[in-house]
């Protein structure tokens, strides 16, 4: 059943595609461009992923740093919403069916519309109470409405108490593993962490190289094995190292797969099992990364995944390139996962750590008074 989207004949590794492109290229020289000229160049890593937090007013510069970054990433949704902003008046039934219509084409999905809708503290039992005497109270309704359910499941990244931390790394082909680890590499060494990378996608030479690539870009130590190793040997090499040098982090990269690909889904158990014998707690995060422009279907991969393997935290990636951002709402909600890191562009500064206040304002801001 779930051949159609993920399109490929079980047990064969996927194939990179580093050329794939997203509605994004659409996008270049627009507004979200020039939004981003405007951001400040080098904003300071979200405090999360740094060992000792930046000061105060580095941290203000760098929320608005990152609040830019998720403002633009999120402006195809938000275009897509904006009709929650047209009420005025009373509310009445034909209006909260255009609610619901704009929750659904935004991608929020059928539980989550249900539960803003008819729940028990969603928008028809509120305007039934008489709370709807100006219908546009709508958008600051949701809000909060939102920020209450996404706040029940939202994490940072774990990080081991003492010690380093590993964080292993997996998913779908061309979902964004392999660029989501520079970004957040790039972070934590920004934060002052000392960082190494795992090329366990060993499965065709382009994708270590395309690893190696973005190592050298960051000045970041890589581990590699020879072509098509044992990824889970490369990883013990890559934890001795760890060990051996003292490093923070390690960030374990690993070839795309599906769920129906057993000898592949065995592998990633092995990889992980190699981790949790050698490094005490580890790995720390399983990380599933998950492309936000595939919509309901990047569900349908998590729930596969998650049967399979121990999936702590997503990364929910391509939200620049999508109308349908309600997919992160949805994910939180159905998967009993937190989705933890947000990529909204192809660039090393962006991604952020996923926090739900930001998330909702910049979902549901007024274009006018942005
Ligand atoms: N627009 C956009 N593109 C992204 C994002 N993350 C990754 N990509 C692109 O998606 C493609 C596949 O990424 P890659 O990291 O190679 O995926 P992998 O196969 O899962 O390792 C590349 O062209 C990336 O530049 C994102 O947040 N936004
Ligand atoms: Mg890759």
């Amino acid at each position: 059943m779930f051949k159609k989207w993920f399109g490929k004949k079980a047990d064969e590794p996927q194939e990179a595609n580093p050329e794939k492109t997203t509605e994004k290229d659409a996008d270049k020289g627009t507004a979200k461009a020039a939004e981003k000229a405007a951001a400040p160049p080098a904003a300071a890593p979200a405090p999360s992923l740094a060992p000792a937090g930046p000061p105060a007013a580095a941290r203000s510069a760098s929320r608005r740093g990152a609040w830019s970054l998720l403002k633009a990433g999120l402006a195809k949704t938000r275009a897509g919403l904006k009709g929650l902003f047209s009420f005025r008046g009373k509310l009445d039934e034909a209006a909260i069916s255009q609610i619901e219509a704009q929750l659904y084409a935004a991608d929020f999905g059928p539980e989550m519309v249900r539960e803003l809708i008819d729940g028990p503290k969603g928008i028809r039992a509120a305007w039934k109470a008489g709370a709807f005497e100006e219908a546009d109270l709508v958008p600051g309704f949701l809000r909060s409405l939102l920020r209450e359910i996404l706040t029940r499941r939202s994490g940072e990244l774990k990080r081991a108490a003492a010690g380093p931390t590993v964080y292993l790394v997996a998913g779908v082909n061309g979902t964004g593993k392999t660029t989501s680890i520079a970004k957040l590499a790039f972070l934590l060494k920004r934060g002052g962490s000392k960082v190494l990378l795992a090329a366990g996608d060993t499965f065709r030479a382009a994708a270590v190289e395309q690893l190696r690539v973005w190592s050298q870009r960051l000045e970041i130590p890589i581990v590699t094995g020879k072509p098509q190793a044992d990824p889970a040997s490369v990883v013990y090499q890559a934890l001795d190292q760890l060990q051996r040098e003292s490093f923070d982090y390690v960030i374990v990269d690993t070839a795309g797969r599906l769920h129906t690909q057993k000898n592949l889904m065995r592998e990633l158990k092995k990889i992980r099992e190699v981790i949790r014998r050698k490094v005490p707690g580890a790995p720390h995060e399983s990380l599933l990364v998950l492309d936000a422009t595939t919509g309901q279907n990047a569900l349908n991969q998590a729930l596969a995944f998650k049967e399979e393997i121990e999936i702590t935290g997503i990364i929910l990636t391509k939200l620049d390139g999508t109308a349908k951002g309600g997919i992160v709402v949805t994910i939180n909600n159905r998967l009993e996962i937190p989705v933890k890191l947000v990529g909204v562009g192809e660039g090393l500064e962006d991604m952020e750590s996923f926090q739900p206040e930001n998330f909702v304002d910049a979902l549901l801001e007024e274009e006018a008074a942005s």
